[in-house]
């Protein structure tokens, strides 16, 4: 039972769950207003509802992006678990990188569900027929890179799923909801380790800075190219998107509220972040910020960024050697359903 089970839209609508409509039949007036009481009342979409097929298209676009950020974004940090400069800072790191995993799992797990295969959208991934998050190409060069990506890479993407809890599509709502309480915790482990660094030596404190100074631009790049004032004609998905209750924020706006909030949190650090255009501005009420290598970061989706062919040269890697334990969970799957088939 879904919550858009109650409600005059559902009761005019008599949905049966057990028959959902096929992805690519069109819609008929009365499924389409359906959906969009849905959408003006704010419910969720479920699996089960009729949907338009952009609006199915977008989602699976998007949720298997997130999906797969999650698991290729395993790649930097787990490249020091085994450098990690303690047992506790270890066994932290781990439990980290399994986060990331169990992510890449709930978000296949909700993209299962409006009819694409895991299988198929792991191998548009490895076909280079999916994106991943551009920051995961970059490198993590020093131990200091771990608290950069837990502070900024987690802020950013704290700011950025925090509102796609209330996302119109429910499993991908629901699978926020989890998702953001463990990037809390993540960022504020990548937060320690750098306050950790910055009461060090002289030393531990350089290698915290030049983390940051590396970290601070692909970071912001993370909430996507500009959407807002002239931009906002330049054909992204955001408008349509937003129109939909998939994005809530444009991502200039969220930018600017990640800046806002780094900004305090850098100075209680004692980091000083490579922008010498970012000062409070008070009419706005905002940090105004310089301007963002956009050429880096179309280059980087492209695949020319430091680490794209090495990320994803790993992950087939990784995928091939895994075979073995797909077909063993399969012919478990088999014999488990036989013997209950018997029993
Ligand atoms: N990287 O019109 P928009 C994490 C593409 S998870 C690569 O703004 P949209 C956890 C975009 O796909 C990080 N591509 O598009 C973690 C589109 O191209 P397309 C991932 C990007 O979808 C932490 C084109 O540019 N988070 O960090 C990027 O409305 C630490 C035009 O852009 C999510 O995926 C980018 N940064 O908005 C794990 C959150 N930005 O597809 C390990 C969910 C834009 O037409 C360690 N996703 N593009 O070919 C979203 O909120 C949205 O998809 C945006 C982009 C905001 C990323």
């Amino acid at each position: 039972m879904y919550g858009n089970d109650f409600g005059p839209t559902a009761q005019a609508s008599g949905t049966d769950a057990d028959t959902p409509p096929g992805p690519d039949e069109p819609l008929n007036a009365a499924e389409a207003g359906i959906f969009d009481d849905l959408i003006e009342a704010e419910q969720r979409i479920e699996p089960r509802d009729a949907m338009p097929d952009s609006y199915r298209q977008t989602l699976v676009r998007q949720i298997a992006q997130h999906a797969h950020s999650e698991i290729i974004g395993m790649q930097p940090e787990g490249n020091w678990i085994t450098r990690a400069p303690s047992l506790r800072r270890k066994a932290i790191l781990m439990a980290k990188v399994q986060d990331e995993a169990g992510h890449g799992l709930y978000l296949y797990s909700a993209a299962e569900t409006l009819g694409v295969d895991r299988e198929e959208l792991l191998d548009r991934l490895h076909t280079g027929r999916q994106r991943y998050s551009s920051i995961f190409n970059y490198p993590t060069l020093t131990w200091a890179d771990c608290g950069a990506i837990g502070w900024l890479v987690d802020g950013a993407a704290i700011m950025n799923q925090v509102p796609l809890c209330r996302c119109s599509y429910g499993p991908y709502a629901r699978a926020m909801i989890r998702i953001c309480k463990e990037e809390s915790f993540h960022q504020r482990q990548g937060f320690e380790i750098l306050w950790t660094l910055m009461r060090g030596t002289e030393k531990q404190q350089a290698m915290a800075q030049d983390a940051a100074d590396r970290w601070w631009w692909p970071a912001l790049m993370m909430f996507g190219p500009p959407d807002t004032g002239e931009a906002a004609q330049g054909g992204g998905h955001t408008q349509q998107s937003m129109a939909w209750g998939i994005k809530r924020f444009a991502n200039d706006d969220l930018r600017q509220k990640f800046v806002d909030m780094m900004v305090p949190q850098a100075e209680r650090l004692g980091i000083v972040l490579p922008d010498p255009e970012l000062r409070w501005n008070a009419e706005r009420g905002h940090y105004d910020f310089g301007p963002i290598d956009w050429e880096e970061f179309w280059r980087v989706l492209k695949g020319d960024g430091p680490c794209n062919a090495e990320r994803i040269a790993h992950r087939v890697q990784a995928h091939d050697e895994g075979a073995w334990v797909r077909e063993a969970a399969t012919a478990y799957a088999v014999k488990q359903a036989s013997r209950e088939a018997v029993a």
